[in-house]
Formats: structure tokens, sequence, C-alpha cells
């Protein structure tokens, strides 16, 4: 089967109908959603409509769920809150009868497939590091032995991440996935944290066991009218790194490196 992999939607119709148009050209059979199909974004009763269309096997997303009043907004920033409450007043009664009944955790394909939006037991659980996808894949081992695969969300940056690699995947070129297990996440459709606006996306092949992720522009501006309209802040399809956040995440880099190192030379002395 190969499967359209989409996430982190976040109501960016514009940026989900390129997904889909450009998934349609390359061909798939099947969709699978990691959830947050709303937040941020102008358009998700749309969004909702397109994702329900496709008969996709979906998860519950963290937006989705405060969204639905079913979890907190207390760990968002000012602008998810905001748009949160409006995604609120907006929501029409058969979008939100949907994202109600989204689970939080699905299998696919006999189970060798999983899904779920920030880890395997925390849609808000943010699963970044390669040793932490390791641990999540030690955990799905235990409570699924037959899995092969674990596909997450939420961090809006693509993952391609085995117990042997976890090196970042090239967007176009099919990724192989020999044994496995493997995390993969595809980044967000709808709101990139990069320095350029991609809707980003994957498509899986279980039986060629191949990933390839895509990164594609869309019609940015057309976002960003429809926010406006919405009295919404045009920038929250587009979360840019700020100068602050490179900074920190630098220096946070730096001193996992300095301490790996410290610990692999206290071993060999
Ligand atoms: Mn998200």
């Amino acid at each position: 089967m190969r499967y359209g992999v989409l996430s982190d939607i976040h109501a960016n119709l514009h940026a989900l109908d390129a997904a889909l148009a450009h998934l349609q050209r390359v061909g798939v059979d099947a969709y699978l959603c990691g959830g947050d199909l709303v937040g941020y974004g102008p358009h998700p009763n749309e969004c909702v409509e397109r994702i329900a269309g496709l008969n996709a096997t979906v998860v519950a997303g963290n937006h989705d769920l405060i969204a639905l009043g079913r979890l907190p907004d207390d760990q968002c920033i000012r602008l998810a809150r905001e748009s949160l409450r409006w995604t609120r007043g907006v929501l029409r009664p058969d979008a939100r009868a949907y994202l109600e009944a989204l689970p939080l955790r699905a299998d696919v394909e006999a189970g060798t497939v999983a899904l779920a939006h920030g880890s395997l037991n925390d849609p808000r659980r943010y699963i970044t590091q390669p040793e932490q996808a390791r641990e999540q894949l030690a955990e799905l081992q235990r409570e699924a032995p037959g899995a092969r695969l674990l596909l997450l969300a939420h961090t809006h940056r693509p993952m391609a991440c085995s117990l042997e690699t976890g090196a970042p995947p090239s967007p176009g070129e099919p990724l192989s996935l020999p044994g496995g297990p493997w995390v993969l996440n595809p980044g967000s459709v709808g709101q990139s944290r990069d320095r350029t606006a991609l809707a980003r996306f994957l498509v899986l092949d279980t039986e060629a066991a191949t990933a390839t992720f895509f990164a594609i522009p869309y019609d940015e501006e057309g976002c960003r009218r429809a926010l406006r309209a919405q009295g919404l802040p045009a920038d929250s399809m587009h979360l840019r790194p700020s100068p602050l956040r490179t900074c920190v995440g630098g220096a946070r880099r730096l001193a996992r490196r300095a301490l790996a190192l410290a610990r692999g030379s206290s071993r060999s002395s």
C-alpha cells in the first residue's frame, strides 16, 4: 500500500490542497493523518471536511483536543491560545463531531504501522531527538511486537529515525526502510517552522519499504489574505525561527554534544 501521510494541517486549506494535489499526482492508495487539523489557520471546517472526505485513518492532535475543550490551553503560546479561542467559536457541529470521534492512537496494516500525534501516550510530548525516538520504538516493541513503523507528528519537523540511524530525510528522495523499526514524522502541512513556508508530508510505501518526504511551495499569500479576512494574525501559518530561539536551540545542541562527549570519554577511561 502507498499511503499519503499528512499531519499538523492547522486549518491551512491552501497548503492542504497543494499537498493533496501533489499526492494525487504521485499516486497513493490511502491516507493517514497524525492530527492537528485545526488551530492557527483560517479554514478549520474546510480542512476537517477535506480530511473526512479522504476516508483517512486519523488521530487527534493536541490542538484538536484543545479546540474541543478536552485539553487545557495553558501550555500553548499566546498566538495558539487566541487562534484556538477563535476556532472554538467557528467550528461547525459536523466538524466538531468528526474531531470528537478521533482516537489518540491508531494501528494500520495488521498492527505493523502505529500512528500517534506527539508520542505513543501523550499528544503533547515532543519527540525531537533520536534518543527519544528510540525510547518510543522500545516502548512500541514492548506493547506491539509486530510493529515496524511509528508515525508521529506535533514537532512540525520531518524525522526519520531507526535504532541505527537518525539522519534528517532529504525531500524527494525515497528513503529505504530496511529492517526497522522506524519513527517517521512527515513535518507539518500547514504551519512551517523553517525559514521558508512549505507544505510538508510524505508517501509511505509499505510494499517497497520506502518513505519519500516532500516539501512543496503553496499559495501562502492566499492563506495570509484569508487569515486577515478573519481578523487573525497573518503570520500564524508560518512561525519563523526567531534569532533567540535559534540561539537557545544551538546552545542546547552544543551542551548535549558536550555531555555526550564527556560520557563517551568517561566510559572509555
Ligand atoms: Mn501542531
